[in-house]
């Protein structure tokens, strides 16, 4: 499939895109592959005023026939899944299986809110009263504003918009500037659903393509009481006390910095495969990379030369090969970073193999690299900033509680995982003294969380949880309701209160 039928059949015409003065550029190889027109801050402002228009409606439209766009959405995606796939390939250069992988997440949100849209449970609550009824009740909450990264292009922007659709909320959506195209398909596969269902309202879904200006006027913006943003914690600290100064709410989903610890009794073989895919799949640019390994020194000469070996084996190349396990970075800015944090390891005696840019026939301009693991020696050595990139530091620990106090001292907590076939240490990491992070495994490494689970992190990560559990609930407003079917009028907590 050429780059244009891939479009093609997203229902996006190759010549429509190169009218406009963003450059979307594929990682694989450099070349430009769109040109695209970008908002400015009028027709921001028209996008957002048409979204809060179709809200108005949509709210009042029952959920369970929400659920019926969000059911259409998830047949137009299986029926591309493998056109999208490919462009997310293409634009943020993370190989096939795991552009599909990211449409297959998409499709499972889908089904997901589905069934949601039939249970968008409120409670009863006994009230203090006689002859009274307490409810609590979820409404819809407004437009959603959802602000994605380049290394999650499609998925994340699912995750929220499932939901948010079912909720009664329309969209507003601003992708990161390197990924905009993976955006306008999503946005025509929406339109078909739309339009199979029939009166869904004009202004349900906008796009708004363009650089930080954009964001930065949807940030802004009263009439969007919930913005959603994934990307840096440097991102997340600009965006959060904005949307607090005028009372917006956020949903944050920042850096990681993600670690496993494998203890004695773990299951080596198991321990390899995932740390391999966690440390090195989307070639790092996971916020759930594996980025920490901390190995107990009972295991740590054994494991190690394993680790070195499967990494010699990862195939670098074109994303779009079916061989190839490691794509490119997402551009220049990314290699000089993982360099420079190299750089700094190196300078505190860590020892190194792997890293430094490697070539890829036709692919010159793509900016590849052979995945690292630095080995730290000091007795309390430890990372405290992401780099993303496939960076692996490793550390020996002496003990559980070693490695704990060490994997819970970073500013970051999204995912973490241990290995281990002791069911104490097992449940003393899982528990209230054990990882500090939003997601924690058992034999798992730390990437590819199933959308089933609350999605979300601690501390810098920023605190949102995204895709399923209850985090709907972000998505909606409650209402606590009292009504008094009696003929008296009790007042709570017992006060009188009666004109003589
Ligand atoms: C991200 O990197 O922004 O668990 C999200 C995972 C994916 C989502 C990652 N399901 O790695």
């Amino acid at each position: 499939m050429t780059a244009v039928q891939i479009l093609a059949d997203l229902g996006l015409h190759a010549a429509d895109l190169q009218k406009g003065t963003l450059a979307v550029t594929s990682p694989i190889d450099g070349a430009v592959i769109a040109r695209l027109p970008e908002d400015d801050a009028a027709s921001v402002d028209a996008k957002i005023a048409r979204a809060q228009k179709a809200f108005d409606s949509w709210r009042l439209v029952p959920a369970p026939k929400r659920g019926e766009l969000v059911r259409l959405l998830g047949e137009e995606l299986r029926a591309r899944k493998e056109a999208l796939g490919r462009l997310v390939t293409l634009e943020c250069g993370k190989i096939l299986q795991e552009g599909l992988g990211e449409v297959q997440e998409m499709i499972d949100i889908c089904d997901f809110a589905v069934g949601l849209s039939r249970q968008l449970y409120g409670l009863t609550i006994a009230s203090e009263r006689p002859g009274h009824r307490m409810t609590e009740t979820w409404h819809p909450l407004g437009p959603v504003g959802i602000i994605s990264a380049f290394n999650f292009p499609v998925a994340v922007w699912s995750w929220n918009a499932a939901l948010a659709l079912v909720c009664g909320d329309s969209l507003i959506w601003k992708p990161s500037e390197k990924t905009p195209l993976t955006a306008l398909a999503c946005q025509k596969l929406l339109a078909r659903a739309m339009a199979r269902f029939g009166d869904a309202p004009e202004g349900l879904s906008e796009l708004l393509i363009g650089g930080a200006e954009v964001g930065e006027q949807l940030l802004d913006d009263p009439r969007v009481p919930l913005i959603s943003a994934t990307g840096s914690t440097a991102m997340g600290r600009a965006v959060a006390p904005r949307v607090a100064r005028r009372f917006g709410r956020t949903i944050l989903e920042l850096g990681g910095n993600n670690a496993i610890i494998v203890t004695p009794s773990a299951d080596l073989d198991m321990a390899v495969r995932a740390i391999l895919f966690g440390a090195v799949g989307t070639a790092g640019q996971r916020c759930t990379t594996t980025r920490r390994l901390f190995v107990h020194d009972s295991v740590y000469d054994s494991l190690l030369p394993r680790l070195k070996a499967a990494y010699d084996k990862v195939c670098i190349g074109n994303p779009l090969d079916e061989d190839t396990l490691v794509g490119p970075l997402i551009d220049k800015a990314a290699f000089e970073a993982m360099e420079a944090a190299l750089d700094r390891a190196r300078s505190i005696g860590g020892r190194i193999v792997g890293g430094g840019r490697v070539s890829v026939e036709g692919c010159d301009e793509g900016y590849y690299v052979r995945p690292a693991i630095v080995e730290l020696d000091a007795p309390d050595a430890n990372v405290m900033e992401e780099t993303f990139a496939p960076i692996l530091y490793v550390m020996r620990c002496t003990s559980l509680d070693d490695a704990i106090r060490r994997h819970n001292a970073v500013p970051q907590g999204l995912s973490s995982a241990i290995f281990t076939t002791d069911l104490r240490e097992a449940e003393r990491f899982l528990s209230a003294a054990g990882s500090d992070c939003g997601i924690a495994n058992v034999n798992i490494g730390t990437s590819g969380a199933e959308i089933g689970g609350a999605f979300g992190g601690e501390k810098e990560t920023g605190g949102g949880r995204e895709s399923g559990s209850d985090a709907w609930k972000a998505y909606m407003r409650r209402q606590t309701a009292t009504v008094n079917y009696s003929t008296d009028l009790p007042l709570a907590q017992g006060i009188v209160f009666d004109a003589p």
